[in-house]
């Protein structure tokens, strides 16, 4: 369901509700509201109904209710308002129960590899065009997941858990594409800097990166991202210098917030070709959000492209040879499944990883219970602030456990100065690398 938010400032005085359901062509506004509702009732049937008869949403983790219940627009409307005057650090921002998710932003790695099989896939290429194409159309399945996944599956994008330095994510993927590996650390608190490392040793593909969020609020939210991924395979040791789109939030005033992606990312490669993905989302006009065009071509010749796609990155999208306009490939997300990650059972997790750390804080959200919430996440933020005073005190700093700071990144620079990408070290607290020789020593990772 697509809202012109703009147009829609009146929306702290829904009518009553009670006869919404019948014929939603009364009042626009009416109209708008309804269907949306309509949506979530019969999403949510089997919830609670409060005294107006209309289903009382209780965020849970499992079924996280969607948009803004109606005797929640009061808060709704304090939190837009909260959010005119934010000084751009998002996890600083108290949200309204119902888009808080119970989902630690340290998780989010996992978005670069849910389809193992187009992970590895460009290892199998011997064309060094056709593997940068392969690689650009990997990129482009992960945009659904990374940027709409929650939207689509809880009916509004929501406020992840802010992680604690130290906080780990771990898992593997086992499917036909043999063992993907997942470490995701947040390796820096102030500011916020996830690092992941994703591995198939099988195909000999790996991915590394880092990122941090730059927030502000200009009639909406915006996001500019600070950091970079870089995907490797060994076969033929070459390098993709991945850089990550800005973006902006869309239906906040309709209380069901979702991404929109702005202006352009790149792909890199240490083999000559630069790929642009144009982040339209003009699709206000054509209707269809979160389209996108993006083209290959060899570096600094975009105007000879060699392969085009086109398409939306939260559906489908194909891949044509840019002279002979023949299409040569598809994806397809209702075609091509996610692998689930296998996750360690919360018992047998290190204190460290997030679910483990973040079960009563959770739990709590689950059941709508915003004191328990606050109490639990008050005794996670206490203990991190001693064992910040401890380190001060004995004059040491917090040992990241995967990853590490890198005093030089020729491959980096190679790359990013081709296209105009800055490293922003400042900005994440170092740049931030695989330490394969901490990783094999650790005994978490080879089980
Ligand atoms: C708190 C906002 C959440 C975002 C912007 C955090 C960063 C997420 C990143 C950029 C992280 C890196 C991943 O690879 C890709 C990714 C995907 C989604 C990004 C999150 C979207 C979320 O929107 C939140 C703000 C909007 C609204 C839900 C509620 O507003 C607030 O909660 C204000 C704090």
């Amino acid at each position: 369901m697509h809202y012109p938010s703009e147009r829609l400032v009146a929306i702290n005085s829904p009518p009553n509700l009670k006869h919404h359901h019948s014929s939603p062509h009364q009042h626009p506004y009416f109209a708008l509201l309804s269907t949306a509702t309509y949506h979530y009732h019969s999403a949510l049937t089997h919830h609670a109904t409060d005294k107006s008869g209309y289903p009382y949403i209780m965020s849970s983790s499992k079924e996280e209710g969607a948009a803004v219940p109606p005797q929640a627009k009061g808060s709704w409307t304090s939190f837009l308002k909260s959010i005119a005057s934010f000084n751009g650090d998002l996890a600083s921002l108290t949200a309204p129960p119902f888009i808080l998710s119970s989902t630690s932003l340290v998780e989010f790695s996992s978005y670069w590899a849910e389809h193992p099989s187009v992970f590895v896939a460009p290892a199998a290429e011997k064309d060094p065009a056709k593997r940068a194409m392969l690689v650009l159309k990997w990129f482009l399945s992960t945009l659904k997941q990374q940027y709409a996944s929650r939207s689509e599956k809880l009916g509004s994008e929501k406020k992840p858990l802010n992680p604690f330095l130290g906080e780990l994510f771990l898992g593997k993927w086992e499917d036909e594409a043999g063992t993907t590996q997942l470490v995701s650390e947040q390796v820096s608190h102030h500011p916020p800097v996830t690092a992941y490392c994703i591995w198939n040793s099988k195909h000999g593909v790996r991915l590394q990166g880092y990122n941090a969020q730059k927030a502000s609020f200009s009639r909406t939210i915006n996001v500019k991202q600070i950091g970079h991924a870089i995907f490797h395979i060994d076969e033929y040791d070459e390098d993709y210098l991945i850089t990550l789109p800005s973006l902006h939030i869309e239906g906040l005033i309709t209380g069901s917030p979702y991404v929109e992606l702005n202006r352009s990312s790149y792909i890199q490669s240490s083999t000559g070709y630069t790929a642009k993905v144009d982040y339209s989302g003009k699709g206000w006009v054509s209707g269809k959000k979160n389209t996108f065009s993006a083209s290959l071509y060899p570096e600094g010749d975009e105007k000879h492209p060699i392969y085009t796609v086109d398409g939306q990155w939260t559906d489908a999208f194909t891949i044509k040879d840019a002279k002979t306009k023949k299409v040569i490939d598809t994806y397809d997300p209702k075609i091509t499944k996610t692998t689930p990650l296998g996750i360690a059972p919360i018992d047998q997790q290190d204190e460290m990883e997030s679910r483990r750390a973040w079960k009563k804080v959770a739990d709590a959200i689950a059941v709508g219970d915003m004191d328990k919430t606050s109490q639990e996440k008050s005794i996670i933020e206490n203990r991190q602030r001693e064992m910040r005073k401890q380190e001060k005190e004995e004059g040491k700093e917090w040992e990241r456990r995967y990853f590490a700071r890198a005093d030089k990144y020729p491959m980096f620079e190679k790359l990013a100065s081709k296209i105009g990408e800055a490293v922003n070290d400042s900005q994440t607290n170092g740049v931030w690398v695989f330490d394969t020789a901490k990783a094999i020593k650790d005994t978490h990772l080879t089980n």
